[in-house]
């Protein structure tokens, strides 16, 4: 590792330990096969560059009843998470003031899959997700994009899925199939889709019984049995598993899937409500 490269993964580390964020890796941005296309882009150092890679567990526990994907039961997540990306940014900056370092979470145009595979964080499973061996898959993946060149940290070696093919099985759609997602049979991409569905996908929300998201290819997953709760004080406060027409209004503000506005959400319960 370079001089600058160990003084950055002290600075995150100091700054990212006390946060509850304990596991990152460094990906160079010209190492990734492409971007995706948001406004982010922009943002984008002109050439170089690497993708300082942060895994935020997000596994709260469990709660029979959930309508909720896992991921969306405590406050927002892109505000939790922007918070904790500018306290690691803040040494950082002044240790290289001619250097840019920009956040990302989620709404990024990096593809965090592949740059958490590149930065040795873990392996891409069939199902889709960065399956990490402390968290399983149970970790959003954010990362802050730097000018700053520093030296890739994996792949690492990890079992992969093997034989498994336990998530194909358990996506009631046929979403998943064994080389890609085919994001229109996706019930998670369907609760979040605006206007008016068609019959069947009006279908696959009632027999879903979600308001937004979906976690089968999640949980059918081995490497997500029995992991540990978040580290994350933010992400293990506030938590609310069921979505309903009364505290809809309520929750909306404060939770990630709020941005997609009421009426989807509205949509959604008034479907698994038998409307
Ligand atoms: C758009 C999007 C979706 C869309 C479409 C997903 C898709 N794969 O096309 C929808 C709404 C369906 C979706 C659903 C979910 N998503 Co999503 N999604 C994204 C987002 C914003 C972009 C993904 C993308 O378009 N990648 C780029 C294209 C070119 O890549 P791709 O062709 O899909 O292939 C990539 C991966 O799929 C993967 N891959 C590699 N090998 C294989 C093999 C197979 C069989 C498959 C299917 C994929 C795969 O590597 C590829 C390169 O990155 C990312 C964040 C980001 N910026 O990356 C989050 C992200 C992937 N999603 C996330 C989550 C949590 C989910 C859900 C679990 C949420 C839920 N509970 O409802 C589901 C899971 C569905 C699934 N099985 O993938 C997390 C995953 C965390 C992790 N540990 O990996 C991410 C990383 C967001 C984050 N910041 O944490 N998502
Ligand atoms: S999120 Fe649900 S519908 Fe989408 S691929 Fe996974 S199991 Fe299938
Ligand atoms: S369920 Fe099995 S095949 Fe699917 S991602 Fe997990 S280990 Fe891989």
């Amino acid at each position: 590792m370079t001089r600058t490269a160990r003084l950055v993964s002290r600075l995150v580390e100091e700054a990212a330990r006390p946060l509850g964020v304990e596991r990152f890796g460094f990906c160079p941005l010209p190492a990734l096969s492409g971007f995706l296309e948001c406004r982010g882009k922009r943002l984008l150092p002109e050439a170089g560059g690497s993708a300082i890679v942060l895994l935020l567990p997000y596994h709260a526990g469990e709660f029979p009843g959930r309508n909720l994907a896992r991921y969306a039961l405590c406050d927002d997540y892109h505000v939790i998470a922007g918070d904790i990306l500018q306290q690691i940014i803040a040494p950082l900056a002044g240790a290289f003031p001619g250097e840019t370092f920009h956040p990302f979470a989620d709404n990024s145009p990096i593809p965090e899959v592949e740059a958490g595979v590149l930065a040795g964080l873990g392996f891409a499973g069939r199902n889709g997700q960065l399956i990490t061996p402390w968290y399983g898959s149970l970790a959003f993946v954010c990362e802050i994009v730097t000018t700053l060149d520093l030296p890739q940290t994996g792949p690492g070696s990890f079992p992969g899925c093997g034989d498994c093919r336990r998530c194909l099985d358990a996506c009631p759609t046929g979403a998943l199939s064994e080389d890609r997602l085919d994001k229109a049979r996706c019930r998670s991409h369907i609760t979040q889709k605006k206007g008016e569905l068609t019959p069947w996908e009006r279908e696959q929300v009632r027999a879903g019984g979600m308001a937004w998201g979906c976690d089968r290819c999640t949980d059918a997953c081995p490497y997500n049995r029995g992991r540990p709760l978040t580290t994350i004080p933010a992400m293990r406060t506030g938590l609310e598993p069921v979505l309903t027409l009364e505290n809809l209004s309520a929750l909306a503000p404060r939770k990630s899937y709020g941005w997609r506005g009421e009426g989807v959400l509205r949509r959604n319960l008034s479907i698994i409500n038998g409307g």
